[in-house]
This record gives C-alpha cells, structure tokens and sequence, in this order.
C-alpha cells in the first residue's frame, strides 16, 4: 500500500531545531528559527499571559466547541487591533475576520478559500520569503511566483524592480506581501513606500494577502500596522493572516486569525461564510484555549497595557542585541559593511553567508542559523553575542 511513498527531506527550519536539540555542545547558540528567547535563553511566558490563564481557570473550564470562525470577543479584538479602534470598515460590517490555528492555519484557509474563488489567478511571493509561503499556496493548487524584493548588494529593498514587476501581473493575481519583519530578510518598505505600491496594486487589481506575523516586533503595534491600514484606507479588498505566537510567546498554543477586508456588508458575509465551509472542511473549529487567552490579553485594558509593555521590551532586548553584534563584528572586521545589521528590523537579519559559511558556523563553532543564511537576532544575548561575533568572522 505504502511502498511508493518516498521520504520527506524534512522541514528546513524545524530540522535545525532537532539538530541543534541534539547538540551537546554547552556553549551551542540557536539562531534558526524564529522564536524569541531572553536575555537569560529562556523562552519567556508574559505575565499577561499567565494571568489571563488564572482568570481563565477562575471562570471555571467548560471547553464547548467552538463556532468554525472561532470565538466572537477574540474575533472583534484582533479586527481592531489589526485596523484601529475606530476603523470606519469594522462599523460598516465590511470585514470578515475568522480565529485560526496559528497564522499558519490562517495563510492556509485564506490559500484554499482564494484557489476556490480565483482559480485561474496564480500567487506571487517576495523573492525570498518563509519557505512555508510557497509550500503552502503549492499545496493548495496554486503556481507560486516570485517578484524581485531583497538587493543583495546594499541588504536593502530593489523597491523599482518589484513595482515594475507588480505592474506587469494579470488582474487578481495574487500578491503575498508581510506587513512588517519581513522573513527572511528584515527588510521592510518604509511607509512612504508602501505608499508607492498600494496604487499599483489598486490600478493593476491585484489582491494583497499580507503576512503580519510580527505585530509589535518592528516599531510597534500600530507602527507594524501600516500597510493593514493603509490598504483598508485606500478602498482595496485585502486578506491579512496574523500570529499572535510570537508577540505573544504563545508558539504552541497556536493563536491566530485571517481577516477579509471587502467592499461592503454583503460581500463580507459572503467571504465570512465561505471561510466558515473552509474551516469545516479541514479542522471543523480552532481551540477554546487559544481563543480565551487571546480575548483577555487584547479586551482587559489592565492585561493589554501589561502585554505592551512587555513587548516593548522584547522589541528593545531584540533592537539591543542587534547592536551589540554589530559593534561586536564591526570591532573584528572592520573591512566588512554591516550597516545592513542597524537597518533591518524585527527578529531576522539577512547575513549573506552562503550555506557552506553557515554549516562551519554550526560545525566548527555551534552556533545554527537557517542555510540561507537568515540570523534569528532574538537568540542572541549579551553573553553570547561576542562569541557569535567572532564566529561569524572566523568564517567569512
Ligand atoms: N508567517 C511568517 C512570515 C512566519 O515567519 C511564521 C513563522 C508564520 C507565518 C507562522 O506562524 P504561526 O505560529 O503559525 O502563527 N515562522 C517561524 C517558525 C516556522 O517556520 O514555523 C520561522 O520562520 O522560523
């Protein structure tokens, strides 16, 4: 029955993990995947999370399934936490936001839910991007395209290439674009340029899929936002998958959301049933658990003031470590630029080491990163980052 099946080269990031689970090596560093630890290496659990499970616990534990769009109040909190309090389109009934597992869960109902809907349109991703990107859109019968978006030479964005390439596509293609801590660069269009683009996407009739997996990680909750905002500003219908696993430090507990921004109330209850279907037909209803935790934190002024405060301070801790290896490598190769290390943002940096660079990395000094050579920044630490700095230019 089986014998056909060949074996799966396993996932490039999860993988790394394992490797470097395996490593017994005292003074290993993960820099791979995209996990936030702190200053200690531990993986941190906010207070507001902790104490929104007390309360949680307090209220007494019937777990009913839920709807197929998940839980109401959890629903209503990420819609204004994605466009704003006040956004006119939430009042006028004009989104349809649905909790998912994870973004993941999100990226894919919104993949199988457009393959449905705009079957001949094809996708277009950031050239690079997460891996699981393409795997994902492949998976649900899509052609995965990619537009120019990393410049290799200045570790900045070729902003006229990916516009001209944009302006080139059919009407409803479909463009993958992350709203901020671009993965695997950390290379984000500044505001004004978001500007740039949103009308070439309004004149080519494009549709926007953002990616907004890092919420607070960049500048700041609202500053993250833009390109959501700006979109919803500019009239377009949008989808946005979002993540609460990382601003949260809840990775496990797969908290996160699809939101459909439509042209009015009727289309929005339309795209809101079909997503219900899309859900029905893969995990029937996402977690109670998920949803509860999220609706504390982001509807208790009191959990929601303490879950700011404590991202921004994962943010600076990030923004700090980030410095230090640049001081730190500047210091031992002072014939490198490494201005690139200052300018991206969120928990990546794009080292441009090839994957021999990263495999003497991880052999010769245990310290793992991604074979592309994306760096997660949030594994650094002010105790490791020296000996990472030397590292890294024992290899170059
Ligand atoms: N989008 C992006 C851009 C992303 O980097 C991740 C996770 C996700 C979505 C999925 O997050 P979720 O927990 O499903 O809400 N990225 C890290 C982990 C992984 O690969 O799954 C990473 O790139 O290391």
């Amino acid at each position: 029955m089986f014998e056909h099946i060949t074996a799966y080269a396993g996932d490039p990031i999860f993988a790394l993990v394992d490797a470097f689970n395996r490593d017994s090596r005292p003074h290993k560093v993960n820099l791979s995947i995209g996990i936030y630890f702190d200053e200690q290496g531990r993986l941190p659990v906010l207070r507001c999370v902790l104490e929104a499970e007390q309360r949680i616990l307090a209220e007494g534990g019937a777990k009913p399934y839920l709807p197929m769009e998940g839980d109401a109040a959890c629903r209503e909190k990420v819609a204004q936490l994605l466009l704003g309090e006040q956004h006119p389109s939430i009042g006028q009934g004009r989104v349809a936001t649905i909790q998912t597992v994870g973004s993941s869960g999100g990226l894919k109902v919104g993949a199988d839910f457009l393959r449905t809907w705009l079957p001949d349109s094809a996708v277009w991703v950031s050239d690079p991007t997460w891996d699981n990107h393409r795997s994902m859109f492949e998976g649900s019968g899509f052609a995965v395209h990619s537009y120019p978006y990393y410049d290799a030479t200045t570790g900045g964005l070729r902003l006229e290439d990916m516009l001209a390439c944009l302006k080139g596509l059919p009407p409803r293609s479909i463009v993958l674009l992350h709203a901020c801590c671009h993965n695997p660069t950390g290379v984000d269009l500044a505001p004004a340029q978001w500007d740039r683009l949103i009308p070439v996407l309004r004149e080519r009739e494009l549709l926007p899929y953002l990616d907004l997996a890092y919420q607070g990680f960049g500048e700041g909750i609202d500053e993250d936002a833009y390109a959501v905002r700006a979109l919803a500003a500019s009239g377009m219908t949008f989808f946005v998958a979002n993540s609460f696993s990382k601003s949260m430090s809840v990775y496990g507990e797969r908290c996160g959301a699809l939101s459909a921004i439509c042209a009015s109330p009727a289309e929005a209850d339309r795209v809101m049933g079909q997503l219900r279907y899309t859900v029905r037909r893969i995990y029937s209803s996402p977690g109670i658990h998920a949803a509860r935790l999220v609706a504390h934190v982001l509807g208790d002024a009191d959990l929601r003031a303490m879950w700011q405060g404590e991202l921004a301070q994962m943010r600076q801790r990030m923004l700090g470590v980030r410095q230090a290896l640049h001081a730190r490598l500047s210091a031992v190769r002072p014939d490198c630029d490494l201005g690139f290390l200052l300018s991206q943002r969120g928990m990546f940096s794009y080292t441009g080491l090839s994957a021999e660079q990263v495999d003497r990395l991880r052999e010769e000094h245990a310290v793992y990163l991604i074979r592309s050579g994306r760096l997660c920044v949030a594994g650094l630490t002010q105790a490791n980052v020296g000996r990472v700095a030397q590292a890294l230019a024992q290899v170059v």
